[in-house]
């Protein structure tokens, strides 16, 4: 079953984009675990192109891989296999990003961030090692220039270069034995899964012949899998190809839920099957990721950490609503500028993740993760589990709605909600976790509470049966 984390039934994953592995092994054990987190997305770990070109050190040079060898900004093996063990015993998986696609873009060469030396131009990388044979060749690629540039054609899109990075042949057996080593050797670490990038570039097929090359995790059961495929109904390619291989990314949900954010009075239909988007069981959904942030991957207009308020707003709508498996972004700043890397010393390695008095980050990460109504709505994801939405009300830019009769979630974008809703929940006092337990909501015996929300920075409440008290 690729759609399992293997997290123990938790809910919900945070992408720690760029952190180093020693901070997400900090990380786990002074938040995340306590916090109920199924895991985290790490960065690509594997040796990829040291970019110093027309920019130094994007972000996106993590994306151009040299070799399988665990060597990246954020640690070593010996760094990772560390993170990997401390997060799991405190109940944490890791999940990475792995890019087997393509290997380093056409006219890169020189040393990777594992030493290894490479020439894409000559697809030459000796320390997989992967040559000319193990690459696409123009004449199986449609386009004139050998580039992907048809997302009306699936031979475009998969058998062409994207944006230039010279793109491996997943046909191929040894191609195939060379990714699943990759993954075996991730999982003998301790991996629970995978997210697949640039999966709609892939056969669906060759895929799933990898993954079944795939060992299955020591506790049992095959490791996780999401694919990163950008369906937004504008090409030939569709989320629903990959059901077999696990769960699939569903961008349509980051425009739905940025538009829902705007205007409560879209919230209601942020899941939207009549316009094609993938099901509950395998809808991998976020309200923004690495990419559409800062513009790439089909971006624009998303609600981001840019505006605080709304972007709260979205991520725990995201958290409360019964619809995918929830991952949730962890940045850091930036401005004008969408190749900025990580927050950085002067040589480059990347800073440390400091943590304020007040729980949030320093140093220039954002952590989202950390702002309570979405760090706080784990907890409510993972109760809810299992139930559906009921007593939806929905007026004035204003919703509430109960999950079964395991939690109640309210917002208000406008104004000052103060009315008597049905919370569907027992009788009882009950602790509002968006503001750690300042607030109190009673429920009576038939099941109503006077729910009250100001017109703050975080207008939302929310509680749940079984929550602190
Ligand atoms: C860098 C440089 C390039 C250079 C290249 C090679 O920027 O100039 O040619 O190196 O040297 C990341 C960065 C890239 C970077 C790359 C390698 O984003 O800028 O290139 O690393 O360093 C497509 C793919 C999707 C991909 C996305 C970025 O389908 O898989 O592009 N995402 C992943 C990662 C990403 C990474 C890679 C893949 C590569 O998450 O971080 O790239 O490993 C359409 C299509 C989408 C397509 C987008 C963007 O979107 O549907 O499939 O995503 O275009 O090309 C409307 C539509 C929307 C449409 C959009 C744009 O919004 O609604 O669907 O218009 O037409």
């Amino acid at each position: 079953d690729y759609t399992d984390p293997h997290c123990s039934g938790k809910q919900a994953i945070v992408h720690l984009f760029e952190w180093k592995f020693s901070d997400i092994a900090n990380e786990c054990e002074r938040y995340l675990g306590k916090k109920g987190f199924c895991g985290v997305q790490t960065s690509p770990v594997n040796e990829y192109t040291v970019i110093t070109k027309e920019y130094i050190r994007p972000w996106w040079e993590r994306y151009q891989p040299v070799s399988y060898k665990i060597a990246s900004r954020s640690g070593n093996e010996v760094e990772f296999k560390n993170m990997v063990d401390r997060c799991k015993n405190v109940g944490v998986r890791i999940y990475v990003d792995v890019v087997i696609n393509h290997m380093a873009g056409l006219g890169r060469t020189g040393k990777g961030t594992g030493g290894s030396s490479f020439d894409s131009s000559n697809y030459d990388f000796p320390g997989v090692p992967f040559s000319r044979q193990h690459f696409n060749d123009k004449d199986k690629c449609p386009s004139h220039d050998g580039m992907v540039n048809n997302y009306g054609d699936p031979n475009n899109v998969r058998n062409c270069f994207l944006v230039g990075l010279t793109d491996l042949d997943q046909k191929q057996e040894y191609v195939r034995n060379k990714i699943a080593g990759f993954f075996n050797h991730l999982i003998d670490l301790g991996v629970a899964g995978f997210r697949v990038d640039a999966a709609k570039h892939m056969w669906p097929g060759d895929i799933l012949a990898i993954q079944k090359l795939t060992k299955n995790l020591p506790e049992g059961g095959t490791p996780f899998f999401y694919h990163e495929v950008i369906d937004q109904n504008d090409g030939a390619i569709k989320v629903n190809e990959y059901y077999p291989n696990g769960l699939v990314t569903e961008f349509r949900f980051c425009q739905k839920i940025a538009q829902g954010a705007r205007n409560f009075g879209e919230l209601g239909g942020v899941y939207d099957p009549g316009w094609g988007m993938a099901d509950s069981d395998h809808a991998f959904v976020f309200v923004d990721n690495h990419d559409n942030q800062r513009g790439h991957g089909g971006g624009g207009n998303r609600v981001t950490h840019k505006t605080p308020r709304d972007y709260k707003i979205a991520v725990a709508f995201m958290l409360a609503n019964d619809y995918g498996f929830p991952r949730i972004m962890s940045s850091y700043y930036f401005g004008d500028d969408s190749s900025q890397g990580p927050p950085h010393n002067s040589d480059y390695s990347i800073k440390d993740v400091t943590i304020e008095n007040n729980g949030l980050c320093g140093n220039g990460w954002v952590c989202e993760h950390r702002w309570n109504p979405i760090g706080n709505m784990v907890a409510f994801r993972n109760a809810v589990t299992g139930t559906t939405k009921v007593h939806w009300k929905d007026q004035n830019d204003q919703v509430s709605f109960a999950r079964g009769n395991k939690g109640f979630f309210a917002m208000a974008k406008q104004g000052h909600m103060d009315e008597t809703l049905q919370t569907g929940l027992p009788a009882g006092e009950y602790c509002d976790l968006i503001t750690d337990c300042k607030k109190k909501i009673t429920v009576d015996g038939s099941g109503n509470a006077h729910i009250v929300i100001d017109n703050s920075e975080e207008p939302i409440l929310a509680f749940i049966v079984g929550g602190p008290s």
